[in-house]
């Protein structure tokens, strides 16, 4: 993969994240997030909140990089943006749900960050299942969700202000790229502003997560399969399903069942972990 993280675009194209106004708008008594910290760069903030995890750190906590040396993605692959041109965060979640539904919070994550982008950058991002961020069929943003004993730590890449020329793969969309052409006006209000972005995704997390262990992670009737369903750019299509073993399906995904698992004909069931690729069927 092209090393993308030497950026030939300046700072002041692209200002970098305010911790103290993070923390301020976000850290309530009784809120949700306990603690959010911005670094400048590490190898994977999944990575460094799996490790805080292991001692203790409480639920809520946030960690933000401005770049990455090593962004994992799902199955060792890798996930690449030039500092401050996306957001890089993880969350730390203790979820009390039942494990057979735990299936479904990498999907509510997903969901969150789908509604908190179409919300503030007006764009039809819609999900792949399990969780990737399609605008069209370019991807705008991933999830990776990893369990550390109790713990789940949440990771969320989001590309923001990447130029075509930037893009890690030719696959790959970015904020920047959907709203270009848009009047300023619109552009305002097209969320390349990194900072209130990260709050409203954050925020709809909180709102998400909330609702989904209210009712032990009963996707059904919180409303997040309904949500997920709205959604989903998968659900309807026929899709060929590459399985770890080399293995492949094709069929026409029917649907995603009460423990988060992507249906295929009607009859197979798929978790994420069986899963090495999803795609349209041509
Ligand atoms: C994902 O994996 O999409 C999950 C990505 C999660 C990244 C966040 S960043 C903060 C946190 N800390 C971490 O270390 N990770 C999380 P997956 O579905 O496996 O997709 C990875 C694939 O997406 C790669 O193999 C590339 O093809 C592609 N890719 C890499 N960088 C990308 C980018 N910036 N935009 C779009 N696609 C990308």
């Amino acid at each position: 993969m092209e090393d993308v993280s030497a950026s030939r675009y300046t700072d002041l194209d692209r200002p970098p994240l305010n911790q103290r106004a993070l923390s301020r708008a976000l850290i309530h008594p009784g809120g949700f997030w306990q603690r959010l910290t911005v670094v400048d760069e590490t190898g994977s903030t999944n990575a460094d909140l799996a490790r805080e995890a292991l001692t203790g750190a409480p639920e809520g906590t946030v960690l933000v990089a401005e770049a990455q040396r090593a962004g994992r993605g799902r199955l060792d692959r890798r996930w690449a943006v030039p500092a401050r041109s996306g957001l890089t965060f993880s969350v730390l979640l203790r979820p009390l749900v039942a494990p057979r539904r735990q299936g479904w919070l990498p999907l509510m994550a997903g969901v969150a960050v789908a509604a908190a982008v179409r919300r503030l950058a007006e764009i039809d991002v819609r999900l792949k299942w399990p969780n990737d961020l399609l605008v069209g069929e370019r991807k705008l943003a991933g999830v990776l969700a990893e369990r550390v004993g109790e713990a789940v730590v949440v990771g969320v890449g989001l590309n923001v202000s990447l130029r075509e020329a930037e893009l890690p793969v030719p696959t790959a969309t970015s904020l920047a790229i959907e709203t270009a052409g848009r009047t300023v006006d619109l552009e305002r209000t097209a969320g390349l502003d990194r900072d209130p972005l990260l709050r409203e995704i954050l925020r709809e997390i909180a709102t998400c997560y909330r609702e989904w262990t209210e009712t032990d992670g009963d996707a059904e009737r919180d409303g997040l399969r309904l949500a997920y369903q709205e959604l989903s750019a998968t659900i309807g299509r026929q899709v060929r399903v590459e399985l770890p073993g080399g293995g492949l399906l094709t069929g026409v995904a029917t649907a995603v069942d009460h423990e988060g698992r992507l249906v295929v004909d009607g009859r197979h069931t798929l978790s994420a972990g069986d899963v090495v690729h999803v795609r349209a069927a041509d």
